[in-house]
């Protein structure tokens, strides 16, 4: 475990407001001393949005749209090319921003925005092919033509644990489908964010197209209850969409949503054990100190493969190395905040006195040259009881469960006995069973010997209560646009 070094002085980070295609600062919102969770001290100082610049957004992203529908559509097109290609030219600074942001290690974080940068070259491709449709109607000779229309403007709304991600899967989408954005990312990583807005004007895109204002919960308020929203996209907990979703309502606002998981990742007596304890290991409390939707936080294991899994789990999860996220030797950063850091030792605590497992490895803050920073130790409870609060609640930390199934109808049992649906994990060398399982599962995406690799070409989405919006491939490009019917008389 290395120490924490604070990161680079030269890396600029932005901090005001991106408001038809002007830098925005003083603003009703207030500011935030954004704190670097690597060493807990403050890096910067951001703007937060209050109401009245997310009326101008909203304004502003009206003009923009006018202007971006204007345009043909190779020619939207070529703007979206220009601006992946930016995002590849800046991929290292924007990297760096990204553990600027949220402290996620160097080694991980340009694939943040090569993950957009890939979203933004396939929804690019989309714009000048995607059709309506005519059918035929009652009236044979009529002309029947059946169209999707952008909204408008939409408003994103962006957790913090992944807002190049939330970029790639939603913004993307959003302008091929036609729209002007309002992104509202959350405070704590506003960096990225902004840089996106940066790049966007620089590939020569409306002002106004992509308006990014960080704020907290107010601002994502303000704009969920703005009349001149015609869609929200939220990204985040159930517990802050149920408050959006209520907001909404009062304009009738259509919500849609990418929330928490409590994924499932199967271990089956048939699987390459050594293969399965390392995709545990990452997909589970090492991938981003599990601060992750797509964290596979439960695992289900053959009953007779158990003591010989474990001991690989362990042998990968106590020996990845820990510490300052911008020294690419680790693997493993901190937890977002202080906040965060006592919510999860309290979920540890608890589950200790209750006995809802056997705590097997963790379970502690990190000190000597780390204590400055908000560093966990990987945690792992063994013999979870899955009906019990560790195994049914969002931990959002590095903290996983491990549980054991004697026959694939009790694992898939264990495995939906869950309020979330948004990843399961399959390891066997059996892909018929595999399939099986795979079609059993509650959740929207399956991932059979692999990670949660998400790309452009596939829906992306929960069951449950892990939302229903879907990003990626046609469905993703749908979300964002409006279903009418254009009905010709011919006499
Ligand atoms: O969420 P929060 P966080 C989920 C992840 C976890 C959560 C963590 O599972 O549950 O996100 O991110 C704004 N009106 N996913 O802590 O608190 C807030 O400012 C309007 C799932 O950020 O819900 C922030 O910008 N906006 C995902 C955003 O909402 C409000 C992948 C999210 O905040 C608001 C990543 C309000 N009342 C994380 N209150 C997936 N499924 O892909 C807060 N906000």
């Amino acid at each position: 475990m290395t120490g924490t070094s604070s990161p680079a002085a030269t890396d600029v980070l932005p901090t005001g407001l991106l408001i038809g295609g002007e830098w925005v600062t003083g603003s009703s919102g207030g500011t935030y001393d954004h704190i670097y969770p690597a060493d807990g001290r403050p890096n910067a100082t951001v703007e937060l949005a209050g109401d009245a610049e997310i009326d101008a957004a909203v304004r502003s992203a009206w003009r923009a749209h006018r202007e971006w529908i204007s345009h043909t559509p190779e020619r939207r097109r070529d703007l979206m090319i220009a601006l992946a290609d930016a995002m590849r030219d800046d991929i290292e600074r924007l990297g760096r921003l990204n553990v600027h942001d949220f402290a996620v290690p160097i080694v991980m974080s340009p694939g943040h925005a090569a993950l957009a940068e890939g979203f933004i070259r396939y929804y690019a491709g989309y714009i000048d092919k995607d059709t309506g449709t005519s059918t035929p109607v009652s009236n044979k000779f009529d002309v029947n033509l059946i169209e999707h229309e952008p909204y408008g403007v939409v408003g994103i709304i962006a957790p913090w644990n992944g807002p190049l991600v939330v970029i790639g899967l939603n913004v993307a989408a959003a302008l091929a489908a036609g729209n002007a954005v309002v992104l509202k990312p959350s405070e704590i990583s506003p960096f990225t964010p902004l840089r996106f807005g940066e790049l966007c004007l620089r590939v020569g895109m409306p002002a106004g197209l992509v308006n990014v204002v960080p704020s907290g919960p107010e601002g994502g308020a303000a704009l969920v209850r703005h009349p001149g929203v015609r869609k929200i996209h939220f990204t985040g907990g159930g517990h802050t969409a149920r408050a959006i979703i209520t907001t909404a309502a009062a304009n009738l606002t259509p919500v849609a949503t990418e929330l928490g998981g409590k994924s499932a990742n199967i271990v089956f007596a048939d699987a390459d054990l050594d293969a399965a304890a390392r995709l545990a290991a990452f997909q589970g409390p090492l991938g981003q100190a599990g601060q992750s939707c797509a964290c596979g936080s439960r695992i289900l294991v053959e009953a007779p493969v158990y003591d010989e899994f474990m001991a690989k789990f362990l042998a990968v999860v106590t020996s990845a190395p820990v510490g300052d996220p911008f020294d690419p030797a680790n693997l493993v950063g901190p937890v977002v905040s202080q906040a965060a850091t006592d919510r999860i030792l309290q979920v540890i605590d608890r589950a200790v006195a209750d006995r809802m497992g056997e705590l097997v490895t963790g379970g502690n803050r990190l000190g000597g040259d780390l204590a400055a920073g908000y560093y966990l130790e990987p945690t792992v409870f063994a013999d979870v009881d899955n009906r019990s609060p560790l195994a049914q609640h969002e931990t959002f930390g590095p903290v996983v469960s491990v549980m054991r199934f004697t026959d694939e109808a009790e694992a898939v049992a264990i495995a939906n006995d869950t309020t979330f649906g948004l990843n399961a994990f399959v390891q066997t060398t059996d892909l018929t069973k595999a399939h099986r399982i795979a079609r059993q599962l509650e959740s929207g995406s399956v991932w059979i010997n692999r990670n949660s690799d998400i790309s452009p070409q596939s829906p992306y989405g929960g069951y449950k209560q892990s939302g229903t919006g879907r990003a990626g491939g046609l469905e993703g490009l749908r979300e964002f646009q409006q279903v009418k019917n254009i009905r010709i008389g011919m006499p």
